[in-house]
């Protein structure tokens, strides 16, 4: 089974959800991995296309991977590619095939992993896919950044400490699409890329 996705034969002209993107223009490839519900959807919705939580709440699985392609507000002039892979057991399998390591892990800019912070009873099985991706975006992309993004943070009862032990050294963010916190933490992962990209230029 290949993977099945929303809108799988990409071409940004075509799906894009802004008009007139070029595709000259180098993107910011995001990953966005995470156990299902953990929130990766509503956070795409949210930061890139301006949705309030309240138009965006109802869960509705994602079919495979959903991919977008975005001119983004918050840094100007970068277009921000979304590559937001359902979490669904059936889905991830197909994740790690040669058929489409590649595509989804080559040329990530960004990692971002989503760990609900309302359910301590995922943490474990949401260390060990994090591995898992991790292992297989490393091969593929060595030098992409990546982020935990800690999810509904609103009503976490995972704490900073529970999180920092299982991701002992990666950058752990807190985020809510119900404040402001996922859109300014959106920026400022995608200014530390831009600012490491020019420095690497100079
Ligand atoms: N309270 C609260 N709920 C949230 C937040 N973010 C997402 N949710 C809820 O979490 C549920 C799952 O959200 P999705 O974003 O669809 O989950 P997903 O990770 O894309 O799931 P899959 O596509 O199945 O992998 C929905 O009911 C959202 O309303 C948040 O910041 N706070
Ligand atoms: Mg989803």
């Amino acid at each position: 089974m290949g993977i099945v996705t929303n809108d799988w034969d990409f071409d940004p002209r075509k799906n894009s959800t802004t008009k007139g993107v070029s595709l000259e223009v180098p993107v910011v490839k995001l990953l966005i991995m995470g156990l299902p519900a953990s929130g990766k959807t509503t956070f795409v919705r949210h930061v890139f296309e301006g949705k309030d939580f309240e138009e965006i709440r109802d869960y509705v699985p994602t079919f495979g991977v959903s991919i977008g392609l975005y001119e983004y507000a918050g840094s100007q002039g970068v277009k921000v590619s979304t590559f937001d892979c359902g979490g669904q057991t059936s889905f991830i399998d197909t994740y790690f095939t040669d058929q489409w390591v590649p595509t989804l892990f080559g040329n990530v800019s960004l990692l971002l992993y989503m760990v609900d912070s309302s359910s301590e009873r995922d943490l474990e099985g949401a260390t060990k896919l994090f591995r898992k991706y991790y292992e297989n975006l490393r091969r593929n992309s060595s030098d992409a950044e990546v982020f935990i993004l800690a999810s509904k943070w609103d009503k976490h009862t995972l704490t900073d400490e529970d999180l920092a032990e299982v991701f002992k050294d990666m950058k752990v963010y807190y985020v809510s699409v119900l404040d402001k916190s996922a859109r300014k933490v959106a920026r400022e992962i995608i200014d530390i890329y831009l600012e490491k990209k020019r420095k690497e230029e100079k």
